[in-house]
């Protein structure tokens, strides 16, 4: 398997340098012949900073972790083609910031019975001395899913290229009654209040969607408790648990086998019908979690995002004491489109996330380090938007950019009523997209717009009254996004939970190519999209401030800056080869 392997890497990489010949989208070749990419001009979907394998399938992220000044991140790939594949293996890259990313050998594939028919999700721990290890699911000889342990061969390597499956594996099998393709992803394990470590693995039993409770001394032999972390009848499968504490006084993260006090909360996270639902609650020693707000599996409990963000995995970064949240991003045009572009899938800007001062849900907020992209600020405050107006922030690359905006309103007394039965913000979102027109709102961005507006994405909010109270809605409105209409376009929703009379009402958007990652009130509601422009590609996109209700509204702050591109290397060892 091994040697087939570095067939396929050497076959790959020939490829690769193939394409990139073809296609003449080598910046330079760094002195060190590493291949160095940027923007194809035919490839207007690709994008500028996020993260993305050369070509290929990607989707969950895998194992993110910080080790000796390096980040690590391992994702699910492909390395047969654009689509989901029979095989799916680890990739692997490394980087100083987050930011630029030196593509490396894959680390994980099948060479065992244990996984011999493909690698799938996982995650990192870091034992006692500095020792990290992986525990991922392995589709066995039989195809069923099965937990494994793999270690670094060579801890003094800080790019921990090579990694050594465990002779025990599988370290665990299915539990009984659990169906064999219902049972994966072990999250990141911690350590219980005696000394033992624990984990969670998702899976699903009958009805009952679950995230299994599992303890071990060694890491090695593992033990079901008898009753799961969490578990809600009528789900899919639950995937990608992820379980952290975090800081009830502070924004800082904390590591995940943190100390179980009152000054800690914990989020237990589990993906499932393709959404990633997040509580918050408390764990009790007897390992108990007790979630404030138990998911009731409608559409007001808490997501990361209201959009497209799925399989997502947190860790703990103690070179800046944060934590870290990786989501994967799906793509949503048609498979053909996929086929012929040669790569599906991004992975959003690693979010840091704390616990919002309220103490009732999360904050996300891009890490810092994606700024130093940032060139060519554009800003001004304190312009009045009348009713019905639009305006163009010129002097930025627009279809790659980073753009900060702020919004006070007066006279809220005007505001419409919230209708009781208005309960679902992405069905009031849908049925209230951009071009129906309130009194405060829709107010925002149309980003990656074409000069005649045909094209748009609208990132907006409306504010309605409610008993004495306001309510912010947030929208991000695709159903302009492409003259194609082999795309999905759905409108995504959610309400904000701030107060429009003492706040302002602020949004980010991370804006490149095909991806708008938006983060509405400094980061408490985040929503993604996907769009596919034909008109309003590269050069030819354009960026508007709107507000169409009839109220006016003040943008006290606008700061835009075009993007530069990240630098995504491939490893000499690759392109060398070829
Ligand atoms: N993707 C992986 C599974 C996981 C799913 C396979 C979630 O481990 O459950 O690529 O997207």
């Amino acid at each position: 398997m091994k040697k087939s392997f570095i067939f396929i890497s050497l076959l790959l990489a020939l490829c690769y340098s193939l394409l990139v010949l073809h296609h003449g989208f080598v910046d330079a070749a760094d002195a060190d012949s590493s291949v160095h990419l940027s923007l194809p001009s035919d490839q207007p979907y690709r994008t500028g900073y996020h993260f993305q394998p050369p070509q290929n399938w990607m989707n969950d992220p895998n194992g993110p972790m910080y080790y000796k000044g390096v980040y690590h991140f391992f994702y699910q790939y492909n390395p047969n083609g654009p689509l989901f594949g029979d095989i799916m293996i680890w990739g692997h890259s490394v980087s100083y910031d987050l930011v630029n990313w030196i593509h490396i050998d894959p680390a994980i594939y099948p060479t065992d019975p244990a996984d011999i028919n493909s690698c799938f999700s996982g995650s990192a721990t870091f034992l006692p001395g500095y020792k990290p290890v992986m525990l991922y699911t392995g589709l066995d000889t039989e195809k069923r899913q099965v937990q494994n342990l793999a270690v670094p061969k060579n801890l003094s390597d800080p790019f921990l290229r090579e990694w050594v499956k465990h002779k025990a594996n599988p370290i665990m099998t299915t539990p009984e009654g659990v169906k064999a393709d219902d049972f994966r992803d072990p999250s990141t394990a911690w350590l219980g209040y005696d000394g033992k470590w624990r984990v969670l693995v998702g899976s699903k039993k009958n009805d009952l969607g679950v995230a299994y409770l599992y303890q071990s001394k060694d890491f090695v032999k593992w033990e079901r408790f008898d009753y799961p972390l969490m578990s809600m009848m009528e789900t899919s499968t639950w995937e990608c648990p992820d379980f952290f504490p975090v800081s009830v006084s502070s924004t800082n993260g904390l590591d995940t086998s943190g100390v179980i006090n009152p000054g800690v909360k914990h989020v237990v996270k589990v993906g499932f019908n393709g959404i990633d639902w997040y509580t918050i609650g408390t764990l009790s020693e007897r390992d108990n979690y007790v979630p404030e707000n138990g998911l009731k599996g409608n559409s007001l409990d808490m997501r990361y995002d209201y959009g497209k963000f799925y399989a997502s995995k947190s860790f703990y970064d103690n070179a800046k004491q944060r934590r870290v949240l990786w989501g994967w991003i799906s793509e949503a045009d048609a498979q053909e489109d996929d086929v012929a572009r040669g790569w599906s899938g991004l992975q959003a800007v690693p979010r840091s996330v704390w616990l919002d001062r309220n103490g009732k849900q999360l904050v996300q907020w891009p890490v810092e380090e994606i700024e130093k992209l940032r060139e060519n600020e554009v800003k001004f405050s304190n312009k009045e938007l009348e009713g019905g107006s639009l305006f163009e922030v010129e002097g930025i690359t627009a279809s790659q950019a980073d753009v900060k905006i702020s919004f006070k309103l007066s006279n809220l007394e005007e505001a419409e009523e919230l209708d009781p039965s208005w309960t679902d913000p992405q069905l009031l979102c849908s049925e209230m997209g951009v071009s129906s027109k309130g009194k405060y709102g829709p107010f925002g961005l149309l980003a990656l717009a074409s000069d005649d507006l045909t094209e748009q994405t609208a990132i907006f909010f409306r504010v309605f009254s409610s008993h004495g109270k306001y309510v912010v809605l947030m929208c991000s409105d695709q159903r302009r996004s492409s003259i194609s209409n082999n795309v999905e376009k759905t409108t995504y929703g959610t309400f904000v939970d701030i107060d429009p009379k003492h706040e302002e009402i602020s949004l980010r958007s991370l804006i490149d190519h095909s991806i708008i990652e938006s983060f509405g009130a400094e980061g408490k509601s985040c929503i993604t999209a996907r769009v596919y422009p034909r008109l309003a590609i590269n050069k030819d996109a354009h960026l508007y401030t709107f507000n169409y209700g009839s109220e006016s509204v003040m943008i006290s702050e606008l700061n835009a800056w075009s993007m530069k591109n990240a630098h995504m290397i491939v490893d000499e060892t690759l392109s060398s080869a070829a």
